[in-house]
C-alpha cells in the first residue's frame, strides 16, 4: 500500500522539486510581452531552463542512464554503445525489497521492463538475459522459443564493415585452397559446398565466433559455457542444388531427442539472401517435434519451407531441433555463408579446436575464446585422473560453469594476453602409483585446502562446475 502511495504521489513530488528548481536556481531577467495594468510597465520574466535540465538530470530526479554491462571491460569495438538504462539499484529477489520512488522510476524509464538483478537462483542466466537486452535481442529469444530460428538483423551484428571483411577473407581462403579459379563460376556451377575448418583461415573468423550476438543467443540455448564445436563455410552456386530438410541433431542414433538443445548454429550471411539467391529455409515450430524428419516429409515441406529473406550481415540462429534446408539458387553468383556451431560442454567438437589453437591465438582473442576451444575441460581423464589445478587457477568464460560468478561478459573483448594458455600435453598412459583418494588428499594440501569437500565448495564458488566427491 505504502509503495503504490509513493508512487502516486512521486510525479507530484518530482513536478514540485523541479518547480523549485526554477524557483531557486539563477535566472536572466527579461521583459516579457504582458504590461502590469496599473503601472503600465511590461511584466518581467525569470528564464532558467537549461539551468533547470541540467540540475534535474544531475540530481537523478529522472534516473540518468548508466551502462549495465557491469563486469565489462567495454562494450564490443564493433557494436554500437548499449542503449538500455539500468536504474540506480537493482532489486533482489530474495530481499523482495523495494522503494515505491524508485519502481516509478525503473518503469518510467524502462518502458515497463521487469529490472533484473544479480539473481544467483538463475546462475548466469540473469547476467546473459541483461547483455542480451542491451543488445536489443529480446525478441529473438521469443523467435527461437517459438519458432525455432531467429535473425538478427545487420545493425546488432556488426559495423557495416564487418560483412566486406568477412567475404574477403572468405574469398581469400577459395583462392588459397583451389588456386585462381577458386571463385570462377564454372566450379560452382550446380554446387552446393561446406568449406571445412575456416577457423585459422583468418582471424575475422575468430572474431566472429564470440560475436557478442552470435554466441549471446547461443549461449541462451546451450549455457553459458558453451563451446565451439565448428566454424565452415557455405559456397553455393547456380543450379538445382539444395540442401535437403534435416535436423542437426549431433547424436543420430536416436529419433526422440532430449528436450535440452545440445547444439546450435548461427549463419553468418556473407551475401544478401533471397529464396531465389538459394536461402536458408526452415519448418517454423518442428523444434518442438523434436525428431529427425522422414524422408516423406522431407519431400513433403521441401518447397514449403519458409526462405530467411534478408541482407548480407544478418545473423541467421537455430537449435538443433528445428528442420532446416536450402532453395536451389536461381540467380548468378555466389551465395556464401559463415557458420559457426556451438555446442554444450561435454559432447565432442566436430572440429580439432583444443589440437590446434596456438598460445598466440589465444593471446590475441579475449578470455572466452579459451572456453570455446575448450583448452582448460577437465577430460579426458589420464590414469593418473585430471588436472584440477589448471582448472582451478583458470579465468571465469575459460572454464565451465554456469554460475552467476562463472560468467564472462559477452562485452569483454580485452585481448587475454597470457591470461588463458594452451592445454599442457598430458602423459594419459602414466601411472603415478598413487590410488585416487591419495592423490586428492595430496592435492588439496598443495592447494592449501584442509579437505577435498572444502575445496568442492570454493570451486563452486569460483564458479566452476563442482567435481563431486563421489567422483574422486
Ligand atoms: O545453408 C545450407 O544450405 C544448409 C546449412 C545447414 O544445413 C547447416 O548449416 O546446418
Ligand atoms: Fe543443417
Amino acid at each position: 500500500m505504502t509503495e503504490h502511495l509513493t508512487g502516486f504521489f512521486a510525479p507530484w513530488l518530482i513536478c514540485a522539486a523541479i518547480l523549485g528548481l526554477h524557483l531557486v536556481l539563477p535566472a536572466k531577467g527579461i521583459d516579457g510581452y504582458v504590461r502590469n495594468e496599473e503601472t503600465g510597465a511590461m511584466l518581467r520574466y525569470r528564464l532558467n531552463g537549461p539551468v533547470v535540465f541540467i540540475a534535474t538530470v544531475e540530481s537523478g530526479l529522472l534516473a540518468p542512464p548508466r551502462r549495465l554491462a557491469r563486469s565489462a571491460s567495454g562494450p564490443s569495438p564493433h557494436l554500437p554503445a548499449p542503449t538500455c538504462l539500468t536504474p540506480r539499484r537493482t532489486f533482489d529477489a530474495g530481499a523482495a525489497k523495494s522503494d515505491g520512488l524508485l519502481e516509478f522510476r525503473v518503469a518510467w524509464r524502462r518502458g515497463g521492463f521487469m529490472e533484473i538483478g544479480d539473481w544467483k537462483s538463475t546462475g548466469s542466466v540473469a547476467l546473459l538475459h541483461r547483455e542480451l537486452r542491451q543488445l536489443g535481442l529480446e525478441s529473438n529469444i521469443a523467435e527461437l522459443t517459438s519458432f525455432g530460428f531467429t535473425v538478427v538483423p545487420p545493425e546488432k551484428v556488426g559495423p557495416p564493415e564487418l560483412v566486406e571483411e568477412v567475404r574477403e577473407a572468405l574469398e581469400k581462403t577459395m583462392l588459397r585452397r583451389y588456386g585462381p579459379d577458386g571463385l570462377a563460376p564454372e566450379r560452382w556451377a550446380d554446387v552446393n559446398d561446406i568449406q571445412r575448418f575456416m577457423l585459422w583461415e583468418d582471424p575475422v573468423f575468430e572474431r566472429l565466433s564470440y560475436n557478442p550476438a552470435g554466441l549471446g543467443l547461443a549461449q541462451y540455448l546451450l549455457g553459458t559455457d558453451c563451446v565451439l564445436s565448428l566454424c565452415a563455410a557455405w559456397v553455393k552456386g547456380p543450379g538445382e542444388v539444395r540442401t535437403g530438410l534435416h535436423g542437426d541433431y549431433l547424436d543420430p542414433a536416436i529419433n526422440a531427442q532430449p528436450e535440452r538443445v545440445i547444439n546450435c548454429n548461427m549463419h553468418f550471411m556473407v551475401t544478401d539472401y533471397t529464396k531465389d539467391d538459394g536461402a536458408i529455409s526452415f519448418v517454423p515450430g518442428s523444434h518442438q517435434w523434436r525428431r529427425q524428419i522422414t524422408a516423406a516429409e522431407g519431400e513433403k515441406w521441401a518447397d514449403q519451407a519458409v526462405a530467411v529473406e534478408a541482407p548480407a550481415g544478418s545473423m541467421v540462429i537455430w537449435g538443433n531441433h528445428t528442420w532446416h534446408g536450402s532453395y536451389p539458387k536461381k540467380t548468378p553468383g555466389l551465395r556464401m555463408t559463415l557458420q559457426c556451431e556451438y555446442m554444450r560442454r561435454r559432447y565432442q567438437p566436430e572440429e580439432a579446436y583444443r589440437e590446434t589453437v596456438t598460445q598466440e591465438a589465444l593471446d590475441r582473442n579475449p578470455v572466452r575464446f579459451a572456453g570455446l576451444m575448450d583448452v582448460y575441460s577437465l577430460f579426458p581423464f589420464g590414469k593418473s585422473d585430471w588436472d584440477l589445478e589448471r582448472q582451478a587457477g583458470a579465468e571465469r568464460g575459460a572454464k565451465g560453469g554456469q554460475s552467476i560468478n562463472a560468467y564472462r561478459s559477452l562485452f569483454d573483448m580485452e585481448p587475454a594476453d597470457g591470461r588463458t594458455t594452451i592445454r599442457p600435453r598430458y602423459d594419459y598412459l602414466h601411472h603415478d602409483g598413487k590410488m585416487t583418494s591419495e592423490r586428492n588428499a595430496e592435492r588439496a594440501k598443495r592447494m592449501k585446502i584442509g579437505q577435498y569437500v572444502k575445496y568442492t565448495r570454493k570451486a563452486d564458488d569460483n564458479g566452476e562446475e563442482a567435481p563431486r566427491a563421489k567422483r574422486s
